[in-house]
């Protein structure tokens, strides 16, 4: 077993606390009942891994001292009140959902760590003037409904109308498993926070890019986070035999085909911080091998540090897709299911962070932009944001390598307690 892989999960859980525990915590929920699969790691929103990683969660949260409960939305949050009842709360949180085939740190490490720090704070009796929160926030990835960051949205008030309404693949709205968990879907919205009761947000999570590795440093301070929107494509041509003409043929696979290579010529072109993935294809073929396709769809995930840069690709790739269409005699349906403008991480925290990170590191912490959406993204609507990155192997995510060190994860753990000590100095005034 290398260093960066921890150990099996298990016998650390019961023996030790801190950043060793984190990751195994992570490692022990990666797997089934805590996955929906019986091999590998899939979390879905409101999914029975889901529903029993957070109940094992909650049960941690309780032990480290916390109160913790769902919040109306389905996310977990535990609260370790300050040194005076219902003051306002800084929050540590991250995201406990996970893509198909998920590595084990992504998001789920940055709640376990939430919860291991403020243990070690309840294990020493300290309390500060702030309340700390730790969040889980139960639906980022989008991996069951086509909704994305649907918990932070709810905490920040940004849920747009009927958002509940979105199905998944089986064809279950999002209001019907609320109501299979004996939730409310009406209470959905009433997750939303009064902006007044949190004072600031640290979200810790792995990089998911390869900086790090390659700099061979374990820790960055996000100085902002980018731009995204996910798009979705609809190409009607018409189906036909395999042995029709060439010449008659309206063919929705090779459009799609011609669209996605155009698509990376654009953002291959464009400045190292525009990313453009296609994904989510479906063809009306099935499995057939003797029929043209007549009706394929596919999604465009676009990305860039600037919101101006992202909105003109996003022209130039329609106005491009169009043209293909024409020229095809085929119909396109391009429609935006989804747009984050991407944030800026608060200033005064990140620095308060950098300055930590530096005391535990012995080094200064690059300032990096997070290509990955996070769920900060949407709690800067109603608090100031920071967040903590942390190196992964060969910068590998969504993926079951993906790996942490465990001096990196310690590392952050005390960058992370430096960070509330200064915040408490800061506090005082
Ligand atoms: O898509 C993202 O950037 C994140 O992993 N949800
Ligand atoms: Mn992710
Ligand atoms: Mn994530």
């Amino acid at each position: 077993m290398t260093d960066h892989q921890a150990p099996d999960g298990i016998d650390l859980l019961l023996s030790t606390s801190g950043g060793a525990r984190a990751i195994a915590r992570c490692d022990f929920l990666g797997r089934w009942p805590y996955s929906d699969h019986k091999t590998g790691l899939f979390r879905p929103f409101l999914g029975q891994g889901f529903e029993a990683s957070a109940t094992r969660i909650l049960e941690w949260m309780r032990e480290a001292g916390m109160d913790a409960a769902f919040d109306p939305a389905c996310n977990i949050l535990g609260r370790y009140e300050g040194l005076t009842p219902h003051a306002p709360a800084f929050m540590i949180g991250s995201h406990i959902d996970s893509v198909r085939d998920a590595g084990h740190y992504d998001g789920m490490l940055g709640v376990m760590l939430g919860i291991e720090l403020v243990d070690s704070f309840h294990k020493e009796g300290r309390r500060f003037p702030f309340a700390l929160e730790v969040m889980g926030f139960g639906d980022e990835e989008g991996s069951r409904f086509p909704t994305y960051m649907l918990g932070s949205r709810a905490l920040a008030g940004l849920l747009p109308p009927r958002a509940l309404d979105a199905r998944d693949p089986d064809g279950m709205s999002i209001a019907e498993a609320l109501a299979e968990w004996d939730i409310e879907p009406n209470h959905f919205a009433s997750a939303r926070r009064a902006p007044k009761t949190l004072i600031g947000y640290l979200e810790p999570h792995i990089e998911q890019a390869p900086y790090l590795y390659e700099q061979d440093l374990p820790l960055a301070v996000v100085s902002s986070i980018a731009a995204q929107s996910r798009f979705y494509v609809t190409l009607t041509g018409q189906a036909a035999h395999a042995g029709s003409s060439m010449k008659t043929r309206r063919d929705a696979l090779s459009a799609a085909a011609e669209m996605m290579l155009a698509i990376e010529k654009i953002a291959q072109g464009g400045p190292d911080d525009l990313v453009a993935t296609c994904g989510a294809f479906t063809t009306d073929t099935g499995p057939a091998t003797n029929i043209v396709a007549g009706e394929v769809t596919f999604s465009i995930d676009l990305r860039a540090a600037h919101r101006e840069t992202r909105d003109s690709v996003a022209a130039t790739l329609l106005e491009t897709l169009q043209a293909i269409a024409e020229r095809r005699h085929i119909t396109m349906k391009f429609e935006e299911r989804h747009n984050l403008p991407g944030a800026t991480c608060d200033p005064t925290l990140s620095n308060i962070l950098a300055e930590s990170g530096q005391d535990v590191t012995g080094a200064p912490l690059p300032f990096l932009v997070s290509q990955a959406g996070h769920d900060g993204m949407n709690v800067a609507a109603i608090a100031p944001i920071s967040m903590v990155f942390i190196r992964c192997e060969k910068g590998i995510s969504h993926n079951p390598a993906e790996a942490v060190r465990a001096g990196d994860v310690a590392l952050a753990l005390e960058t992370m307690r430096r960070f509330i000590e200064r915040l408490e100095l800061f506090n005082n005034g």
